[in-house]
Protein backbone atom coordinates (compact mmCIF):
# COMPACT_ATOMS: atom_id res chain seq x y z
CA UNK A 1 0.00 0.00 0.00
CA UNK A 2 1.33 3.25 -0.39
CA UNK A 3 0.97 6.11 1.78
CA UNK A 4 0.14 9.55 1.13
CA UNK A 5 1.88 11.83 0.39
CA UNK A 6 1.17 15.80 1.20
CA UNK A 7 2.74 18.76 -0.15
CA UNK A 8 4.01 21.68 2.02
CA UNK A 9 5.96 24.81 1.98
CA UNK A 10 8.63 25.70 4.50
CA UNK A 11 10.49 29.25 4.87
CA UNK A 12 14.09 29.48 5.96
CA UNK A 13 16.21 32.35 7.44
CA UNK A 14 19.28 32.77 9.68
CA UNK A 15 20.82 35.73 10.87
CA UNK A 16 23.50 34.33 13.30
CA UNK A 17 27.01 32.05 11.89
CA UNK A 18 26.76 28.28 13.00
CA UNK A 19 29.63 25.68 12.84
CA UNK A 20 28.74 25.21 8.99
CA UNK A 21 29.79 29.10 8.68
CA UNK A 22 27.58 32.29 7.93
CA UNK A 23 23.95 32.67 7.62
CA UNK A 24 24.20 31.62 3.81
CA UNK A 25 26.21 28.39 4.21
CA UNK A 26 24.14 27.90 7.12
CA UNK A 27 20.99 27.39 5.00
CA UNK A 28 22.25 25.79 2.04
CA UNK A 29 23.55 23.48 4.58
CA UNK A 30 20.59 23.18 6.15
CA UNK A 31 18.88 22.32 2.84
CA UNK A 32 21.11 19.26 2.42
CA UNK A 33 20.40 18.38 6.01
CA UNK A 34 16.96 17.62 4.74
CA UNK A 35 17.60 16.12 1.63
CA UNK A 36 19.07 12.98 4.46
CA UNK A 37 15.50 13.06 5.65
CA UNK A 38 11.84 11.55 5.09
CA UNK A 39 11.25 14.99 2.95
CA UNK A 40 11.20 14.64 -0.69
CA UNK A 41 12.36 18.87 -1.66
CA UNK A 42 10.48 19.93 -5.25
CA UNK A 43 11.15 23.73 -4.95
CA UNK A 44 14.45 25.85 -3.61
CA UNK A 45 13.95 29.22 -4.37
CA UNK A 46 17.10 31.79 -4.36
CA UNK A 47 18.16 33.36 -1.32
CA UNK A 48 17.37 36.47 -0.36
CA UNK A 49 19.17 39.13 1.95
CA UNK A 50 16.78 40.63 3.86
CA UNK A 51 16.61 43.34 6.62
CA UNK A 52 16.03 42.18 10.11
CA UNK A 53 12.59 42.59 11.50
CA UNK A 54 11.72 44.65 13.81
CA UNK A 55 14.13 46.73 12.49
CA UNK A 56 17.63 47.44 14.36
CA UNK A 57 16.89 43.96 16.75
CA UNK A 58 19.69 42.25 15.12
CA UNK A 59 22.27 41.62 11.96
CA UNK A 60 20.44 41.64 8.51
CA UNK A 61 19.05 37.89 7.61
CA UNK A 62 19.07 35.12 4.62
CA UNK A 63 15.63 33.92 3.69
CA UNK A 64 14.70 31.14 1.46
CA UNK A 65 11.69 29.34 0.87
CA UNK A 66 11.23 25.82 -0.25
CA UNK A 67 8.43 23.41 -1.95
CA UNK A 68 8.14 19.89 -0.61
CA UNK A 69 6.42 17.02 -0.42
CA UNK A 70 6.23 14.04 2.96
CA UNK A 71 4.37 11.62 4.06
CA UNK A 72 2.94 11.62 7.58
CA UNK A 73 0.97 14.31 9.66
CA UNK A 74 1.94 18.31 9.49
CA UNK A 75 3.06 18.35 13.83
CA UNK A 76 5.47 15.32 12.46
CA UNK A 77 7.33 17.48 9.84
CA UNK A 78 7.48 20.15 12.43
CA UNK A 79 9.47 17.76 14.62
CA UNK A 80 11.62 17.17 11.42
CA UNK A 81 12.64 20.71 11.38
CA UNK A 82 13.10 21.30 14.59
CA UNK A 83 15.09 18.38 14.73
CA UNK A 84 17.49 20.23 11.78
CA UNK A 85 17.26 23.22 13.82
CA UNK A 86 19.30 21.44 16.95
CA UNK A 87 21.62 19.82 14.51
CA UNK A 88 22.62 24.03 13.88
CA UNK A 89 22.63 24.86 17.09
CA UNK A 90 19.62 26.85 17.30
CA UNK A 91 18.43 27.95 20.62
CA UNK A 92 15.78 29.61 21.77
CA UNK A 93 16.46 32.49 23.97
CA UNK A 94 13.61 34.93 23.40
CA UNK A 95 11.06 35.38 21.06
CA UNK A 96 12.20 36.81 17.44
CA UNK A 97 15.72 37.05 18.62
CA UNK A 98 18.68 35.80 16.20
CA UNK A 99 19.05 32.56 15.46
CA UNK A 100 21.20 30.46 13.20
CA UNK A 101 18.64 28.74 11.67
CA UNK A 102 14.67 29.00 11.59
CA UNK A 103 12.59 26.68 9.95
CA UNK A 104 8.72 27.47 9.63
CA UNK A 105 6.35 25.29 8.27
CA UNK A 106 4.37 27.96 6.49
CA UNK A 107 1.60 25.36 5.36
CA UNK A 108 0.88 21.87 4.84
CA UNK A 109 -2.02 21.38 1.82
CA UNK A 110 -4.93 23.68 2.70
CA UNK A 111 -4.67 22.54 5.78
CA UNK A 112 -6.09 25.03 9.03
CA UNK A 113 -4.86 24.21 12.28
CA UNK A 114 -5.79 23.20 14.95
CA UNK A 115 -9.09 24.84 13.89
CA UNK A 116 -10.10 28.55 12.28
CA UNK A 117 -11.15 29.98 15.29
CA UNK A 118 -7.53 29.64 17.09
CA UNK A 119 -5.51 30.18 13.87
CA UNK A 120 -7.68 33.29 13.82
CA UNK A 121 -6.84 34.63 17.17
CA UNK A 122 -2.98 34.01 16.55
CA UNK A 123 -3.37 35.81 12.81
CA UNK A 124 -4.96 38.91 14.55
CA UNK A 125 -2.85 38.88 17.55
CA UNK A 126 -2.09 42.57 18.70
CA UNK A 127 1.47 43.69 17.53
CA UNK A 128 2.82 44.51 20.99
CA UNK A 129 1.68 40.63 21.92
CA UNK A 130 3.74 39.26 19.37
CA UNK A 131 6.96 39.03 20.70
CA UNK A 132 5.21 38.13 24.01
CA UNK A 133 3.59 34.86 23.11
CA UNK A 134 4.53 32.06 21.08
CA UNK A 135 2.26 28.96 20.63
CA UNK A 136 2.51 25.35 22.01
CA UNK A 137 1.09 23.22 19.27
CA UNK A 138 1.21 23.96 15.36
CA UNK A 139 -0.88 26.73 13.89
CA UNK A 140 -1.56 26.41 9.93
CA UNK A 141 -0.79 28.46 8.36
CA UNK A 142 1.59 30.41 9.23
CA UNK A 143 0.02 33.25 10.98
CA UNK A 144 2.21 36.16 10.18
CA UNK A 145 3.07 34.70 5.93
CA UNK A 146 0.66 37.61 4.75
CA UNK A 147 2.84 40.45 6.61
CA UNK A 148 5.94 39.69 5.48
CA UNK A 149 8.12 40.28 2.85
CA UNK A 150 10.97 38.27 3.90
CA UNK A 151 8.33 34.86 3.78
CA UNK A 152 6.47 35.94 0.41
CA UNK A 153 9.17 37.30 -1.91
CA UNK A 154 11.35 33.61 -1.43
CA UNK A 155 7.49 31.80 -1.64
CA UNK A 156 7.01 34.00 -5.05
CA UNK A 157 9.98 31.30 -6.26
CA UNK A 158 8.41 28.23 -5.35
CA UNK A 159 4.72 28.34 -5.15
CA UNK A 160 3.64 31.80 -6.70
CA UNK A 161 0.00 30.51 -7.15
CA UNK A 162 -0.92 28.82 -3.68
CA UNK A 163 -3.67 29.86 -2.26
CA UNK A 164 -4.00 30.48 1.48
CA UNK A 165 -7.29 28.37 2.96
CA UNK A 166 -8.46 31.08 5.05
CA UNK A 167 -8.28 34.44 2.92
CA UNK A 168 -8.60 33.35 -0.63
CA UNK A 169 -5.53 35.06 -1.83
CA UNK A 170 -2.99 33.80 -3.72
CA UNK A 171 1.02 34.17 -2.87
CA UNK A 172 1.12 36.72 -5.84
CA UNK A 173 -2.06 38.53 -4.46
CA UNK A 174 -0.20 38.76 -0.98
CA UNK A 175 2.75 40.43 -1.96
CA UNK A 176 0.87 42.46 -3.72
CA UNK A 177 -0.25 44.22 -1.21
CA UNK A 178 2.70 44.57 0.80
CA UNK A 179 4.51 48.06 0.55
CA UNK A 180 6.68 48.69 -2.53
CA UNK A 181 9.44 49.24 -0.31
CA UNK A 182 9.37 46.34 2.09
CA UNK A 183 9.75 44.48 -1.20
CA UNK A 184 12.76 45.96 -2.29
CA UNK A 185 14.76 45.77 0.42
CA UNK A 186 14.62 42.04 -0.36
CA UNK A 187 17.33 41.00 -2.27
CA UNK A 188 18.77 38.13 -3.78
CA UNK A 189 22.20 37.28 -2.80
N1 LIG B 1 4.74 26.95 15.92
C1 LIG B 1 3.40 26.99 15.78
N2 LIG B 1 3.07 27.02 14.48
C2 LIG B 1 4.23 26.99 13.78
C3 LIG B 1 4.51 26.97 12.39
N3 LIG B 1 3.53 27.02 11.46
N4 LIG B 1 5.82 26.93 12.01
C4 LIG B 1 5.42 26.96 17.24
C5 LIG B 1 6.81 26.91 12.94
N5 LIG B 1 6.59 26.91 14.29
C6 LIG B 1 5.30 26.95 14.70
O1 LIG B 1 8.43 29.18 17.15
C7 LIG B 1 7.70 29.42 18.32
C8 LIG B 1 6.73 28.29 18.55
O2 LIG B 1 5.78 28.31 17.52
C9 LIG B 1 7.39 26.91 18.53
O3 LIG B 1 7.09 26.24 19.71
C10 LIG B 1 6.71 26.22 17.35
O4 LIG B 1 6.44 24.86 17.64
P1 LIG B 1 9.98 29.37 17.14
O5 LIG B 1 10.47 28.98 15.79
O6 LIG B 1 10.55 28.74 18.35
O7 LIG B 1 10.11 30.93 17.43
P2 LIG B 1 10.31 32.10 16.45
O8 LIG B 1 10.98 31.68 15.20
O9 LIG B 1 10.94 33.21 17.24
O10 LIG B 1 8.83 32.45 16.17
P3 LIG B 1 8.17 32.51 14.78
O11 LIG B 1 6.71 32.71 14.95
O12 LIG B 1 8.61 31.38 13.92
O13 LIG B 1 8.76 33.83 14.35
P4 LIG B 1 9.09 34.19 12.90
O14 LIG B 1 7.82 34.51 12.30
O15 LIG B 1 9.96 33.20 12.24
O16 LIG B 1 9.90 35.49 13.20
N6 LIG B 1 13.47 39.15 10.06
C11 LIG B 1 13.90 38.75 8.84
N7 LIG B 1 14.38 39.63 7.96
N8 LIG B 1 13.87 37.42 8.48
C12 LIG B 1 13.38 36.45 9.34
O17 LIG B 1 13.37 35.25 8.98
N9 LIG B 1 12.37 35.99 11.50
C13 LIG B 1 11.89 36.39 12.67
C14 LIG B 1 11.22 35.41 13.53
C15 LIG B 1 11.95 37.79 13.09
N10 LIG B 1 12.51 38.67 12.12
C16 LIG B 1 12.97 38.25 10.93
C17 LIG B 1 12.90 36.87 10.61
MG1 LIG C 1 10.26 29.89 13.81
Amino acid sequence: MTENRSKALIALGGNQESDAGSPRETLLAAVDAMQKCALSIRKLSRLFATPCFPAGAGPDYVNAAMAVEFTGEAKDLLAELHAIEAQFHRTRDHRWGARTLDLDLIAVEDQVLPDLETYQTWRDLPAEQQTQVAPDRLILPHPRLQDRAFVLVPLADVAPDWRHPVSGATVSQMLSRLSEDDVQAVVPL
